[in-house]
């Protein structure tokens, strides 16, 4: 058998092995590689998930904040989020008093998940703020900016953030792995029949027949204290907390991922999806809206796609309509 030279092997290990070790790791950039500007952010880096790894690094409060610390600030108050023995993804929201969360969590297999709880309505208010790049937010009355805690352990299964949203979360302490697949897989990741994403501890895996090639595309990191993940519209992901987590984050539509959101937004209509709220409406009314000229093209893209689906759908419901004997049609 003839063995491979050695300049063959060395491309085999570079265009074989290296990239494929390479190509799913989510993108890590800094503040400065956008100087800190929304537009650029969003035109250059966002249309895939990525980490921003200085985002709060001049904050000392942010920076030194340890979990007793955070127990200090939630013993006497409640927590809000999600008890994961009733339901892994989080639809059930419960009030959870601070002392029973950190009982809990020093248990070691906590069942609490703190999400959606506004800062505002927390110790935190005033503490932390928005980074200014994801700081334009149609949903900013009800969604600005959300305190995430969970322990070790705690798993979110894949998902879609409802509605079209784009997701981030900076993690003050803790770590999170992140295993995500584009929008494009999602008819591989999808059981139509059951409506359910792949869960890989509890799915079927014959239930999702090219699974293989969503695996080939997934991007995965494992976030660090200091790591701001965003995540962009559609992107279907899935959580392990590796260590006791804090962090805080949040969800956004805005005019620079117009386009993105509609189309997740629509799919989950087709779908069955969560769908939170009427996107199509909130999309219309910003057409008029001051809008940079980058928002006004998604915007408008966003409108032809909507009035698009909504022509060709309304034309699929009329063919599964029944003919009605003696109407002549
Ligand atoms: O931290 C987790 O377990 C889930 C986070 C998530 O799904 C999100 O931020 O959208
Ligand atoms: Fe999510």
């Amino acid at each position: 058998m003839k063995l491979y030279s050695f300049p063959v092997l060395v491309l085999v290990l570079v265009f074989g092995l290296v990239p494929s070790a390479f190509a799913g790791e989510i993108r890590r950039i800094s503040v400065s590689d956008f100087e800190g500007s929304m537009e650029k952010f969003y035109r250059e880096f966002a249309s895939a998930p990525v980490i921003v790894s200085d985002t709060f690094a001049e904050d000392p409060t942010i920076q030194n904040l340890s979990l007793d610390q955070v127990e200090e600030y939630f013993k006497n108050n409640s927590l809000y989020g999600y008890n994961r023995k009733n339901d892994a993804l989080g639809r059930i929201r419960e009030r959870i008093p601070g002392e029973v969360f950190f009982a809990d969590l020093k248990n070691g297999a906590s069942q609490y998940y703190v999400f959606d709880h506004e800062v505002s309505e927390s110790p935190f208010a005033g503490k932390f703020a928005v980074p200014p790049f994801l700081n334009q937010n149609w949903l900013a009355d009800s969604y600005g900016l959300n305190l995430t805690l969970s322990g070790k352990g705690s798993f979110t299964p894949f998902h879609e953030d409802g509605s079209g949203e784009q997701a981030w979360m900076y993690l003050v302490f803790g770590e999170k792995h992140w295993v995500i697949y584009p929008p494009t897989c999602r008819p591989l990741v999808w059981d139509s029949f059951y409506k359910d994403f792949y869960n890989p501890r509890t799915s079927d895996r014959s239930r999702y027949p090219f699974l293989n090639c969503a695996e080939a595309e997934q991007v995965t990191a494992v976030a660090k204290k200091g790591d701001l993940i965003f995540v962009p519209p559609g992107w279907i992901h899935q959580v392990l907390t590796a260590e006791d987590s804090f962090g805080i984050g949040g969800n956004i539509l805005n005019e620079f991922q117009a386009l993105a959101s509609v189309e997740t937004g629509l799919n989950e209509k087709s779908h069955a999806l969560r769908h939170d709220f009427d996107l199509v409406a909130l999309v219309r009314e910003k057409t008029n809206q001051t809008l940079t000229e980058y928002g006004c093209d998604q915007v408008n893209r966003a409108i032809e796609l909507i009035d698009a689906w909504q022509r060709r759908i309304r034309n699929k419901s009329d063919d599964l309509l029944p003919r009605t004997a003696g109407t002549g049609s």
